[in-house]
């Protein structure tokens, strides 16, 4: 589960429309999947895709903020690990496997097939899946349980698109 986190929800700072509606969805999922990881988005407070720094977003997920916590909705219970991305100010940190040592703890729990929902479809789920792919996992995104941010118009189907052409599949 990537990223349903306060700022990403509506009045947050980088809200993802309807980005809340993920939640009950993220839930179920998580009831019947055996090892679920869930990523926060976790930057320093000068990170470098925030504005002010050069980058395209306004300040979000601040390490330690309100803004950064999981949304209040979520079954944590479910979740066997949560871990932390974006960090490091020399990338973007959209992946949840970069920097974070997932892949490792996957393959150290005999994960085969990764299945990936959250926030935001254009951004870091199509990052996370597309790692997970380059690193030779099956990856299924649950469509029903992302949303897209969509800067421009048509970003969620165009992720959609270039998903499927890594070989990821798309669950409703
Ligand atoms: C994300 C933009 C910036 C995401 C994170 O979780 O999709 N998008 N940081
Ligand atoms: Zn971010």
């Amino acid at each position: 589960m990537v990223d349903v986190q306060n700022d990403f929800c509506p009045g947050g700072a980088l809200a993802v429309p309807h980005g809340d509606e993920v939640v009950e969805t993220v839930n179920q999922l998580a009831r019947r999947i055996p090892f679920v990881v869930a990523t926060r988005d976790w930057h320093p407070a000068d990170h470098r895709s925030f504005a002010e720094y050069g980058g395209p977003w306004p300040v979000h997920c601040v390490r330690d903020t309100d803004g950064a916590q999981l949304h209040p909705g979520l079954d944590t219970d479910r979740f066997d690990r949560v871990i932390e991305k974006g960090q490091s100010n020399d990338t973007d940190g959209y992946s949840g496997f970069e920097r974070t040592g997932l892949e490792r703890l996957l393959r150290d729990h005999d994960v085969e097939r990764v299945r990936v929902a959250g926030l935001a479809l254009d951004y870091c789920v199509k990052a996370t899946a597309l790692d997970a792919r380059r690193a030779g996992f099956d990856v299924v995104v649950h469509r029903g349980a992302t949303r897209a941010v969509e800067v421009r118009p048509g970003d969620g189907e165009r992720a959609v698109e270039e998903l499927r052409r890594a070989g990821v599949q798309i669950e409703e």
